[in-house]
């Protein structure tokens, strides 16, 4: 700090710090030594309080094959991850989706959760194949209703519903015939999508495409850890993600033409997170450049209807096929950017790079949360909204999901003291504090997740929740990130 500051920079940085502060009467008159003592503690309190904006949505996040069972209730379809579970040796311990929390059945009970940690918003996914058993075809009102009983709920608790149209449940039925390998299942998608919002946009006022398309795609048919456990070559994997991309701007168009006017849409990317290693100029703006390029065929091309030169000529011979038609299509336009933020891509500058940057590996010694891909940065919560702001501009953002695993037990007392959980989401959180302080417009936050759930093929040993979920007995305990998270959205700020 300068060892003198004037008068007039002295009341400026005061009104800066203090906010709401009330400072003592003719603080701006005293001698240096008492500004400057005046002045930390007006910043010291500050910094422990941390507002968040009058009306930032708090929330949570859950997927549909994550939390709901009842897979062979209401008519519902099978799917991708109904096949994938039950192949042996596909997901951890032999776990399926069949039963897991069965919010099929105890929705209002989870409702009633968030009620009581005084949630406003509630992301939630629908199963494509509850509605459309064979991902096509004539709907099927069973499915409809359930999630016309949700949306209903919810509302009666005064928790706005935030709805995901695809969170990996494919269809077997689409699958059979190629699954995001063919162009159809695009259709099909934006025709359930079509269909979704003519019937809930009535009380749903913000759908979500798809969420994460870099994870079903990759995962799903690159390396094949996921559902549908594939792996095909660089170039059809190319055209998979192409495929993706499509069926999220077919949507959004679909969308636009069967929803009440105000709905607002828009998707839940996990873009990856990419971080200066130092915040400086130069490392600053190889996380810019990283952003746009790391992402170049997911939220790159959907937010600016094209590929990037360097993702094309990178691809070379395996480059997507694709019209101009398609990308305008891709690059339909979006009220808001949902962002899935866990761990950080760490980014330096990079002269001997063409692109100019280079992404750095962490040391075996980087921390981790339980899922050893879960690094810990808190500043991914900052840098992402921020260069996504900074690059595209999108009018609303939200963060979609965020949260931690932890290897959690219940004590002899009955609790789950998750101090690991409270540190990572107060960490992360302080971090998304910085980025709306500085206008990044970040509308919402919904935590991952409400329950402990179905972690894909990790099944029920990696556990998310903020509530702890007892797999036999279905008996729902909040841990303490539980008071953690109620006592940050009673307060709307973070100490
Ligand atoms: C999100 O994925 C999902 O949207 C959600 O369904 C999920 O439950 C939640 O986060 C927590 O994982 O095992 O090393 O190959 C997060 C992105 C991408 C993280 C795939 C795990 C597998 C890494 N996921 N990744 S590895």
């Amino acid at each position: 700090m300068a060892p003198y500051i004037s008068r007039r920079s002295f009341a400026r940085l005061l009104s800066v710090a203090a906010g709401a502060l009330s400072l003592p009467a003719g603080a701006a008159t005293l001698d240096t030594g008492t500004q400057h003592a005046a002045l930390g503690a007006a910043m010291g309190a500050a910094s422990m309080e941390k507002k968040f904006p009058t009306g930032f949505l708090w929330g949570s996040a859950t997927a549909s094959y994550q939390v709901e069972g009842g897979v062979n209730e209401g008519g519902r379809g099978q799917t991708i991850w109904d096949t994938f579970s039950h192949t042996p040796g596909k997901v951890a311990n032999g776990d399926t989706g069949d039963v897991s929390t069965d919010s099929y059945h105890r929705y209002r009970e989870d409702v009633a959760l968030m009620k009581a940690l005084g949630l406003r918003g509630c992301r939630f996914s629908v199963a494509w194949s509850r509605i459309f058993p064979t991902g096509v075809g004539q709907p099927n009102q069973a499915g409809l209703d359930y999630y016309n009983r949700v949306v209903d709920e919810l509302l009666g608790s005064g928790i706005q519903p935030f709805c995901t149209l695809f969170h990996w449940d494919l269809p077997q039925a689409l699958e059979d015939k190629g699954g995001w390998q063919n162009p159809d299942t695009a259709k099909a998608f934006a025709d359930y999508a079509g269909y979704m919002g003519g019937k809930l946009s009535d009380r749903v006022k913000s759908f979500m495409t798809m969420n994460e398309i870099r994870s079903f795609t990759e995962l799903g048919y690159q390396n094949g850890m996921h559902a549908p456990g594939l792996r095909v070559d660089a170039q059809k994997f190319a055209q998979v993600n192409h495929i993706a991309v499509l069926g999220h701007g077919l949507s959004v168009q679909a969308l636009r033409a069967s929803t009440k006017p105000g709905t607002k849409i828009g998707l839940a990317d996990n873009a990856q997170a990419t971080c200066p290693v130092l915040e400086t100029p130069e490392h600053i703006k190889a996380a810019e450049i990283g952003m746009r390029e790391q992402n170049a065929q997911y939220l790159t091309v959907i937010m600016e209807g094209k590929y990037t030169d360097a993702y094309l000529k990178r691809l070379g011979p395996n480059a997507p096929k694709f019209t101009a038609e398609e990308l305008k299509i891709i690059g339909s336009p979006l009220d808001f950017v949902g962002l899935n933020v866990y761990q950080p891509t760490w980014v330096r500058a990079d002269s001997t790079k063409e692109v100019g940057y280079s992404v750095v590996e962490g040391p075996a010694s980087y921390p981790h949360m339980l899922s050893p891909w879960l690094t810990i940065g808190p500043e991914a919560l900052y840098w992402s909204p921020k260069l996504v702001s900074k690059l595209w501009r999108p009018k609303e953002l939200y963060i979609t999901e965020n949260g931690c695993s932890s290897s959690d037990v219940l004590n002899e007392e009955g609790q789950v003291l998750d101090t690991d959980r409270v540190m990572y989401l107060r960490n992360y959180l302080t971090q998304l504090h910085r980025a709306i302080s500085e206008d990044v417009p970040v509308k919402g936050y919904f935590l991952w997740s409400l329950l402990d759930n179905f972690e894909w093929a990790d099944g029920y040993g990696k556990r998310f929740g903020i509530t702890y979920v007892d797999f036999k007995t279905q008996k729902r305990t909040p841990k303490l990130s539980s008071e953690f998270y109620k006592a940050t959205i009673a307060k709307n700020s973070i100490a």
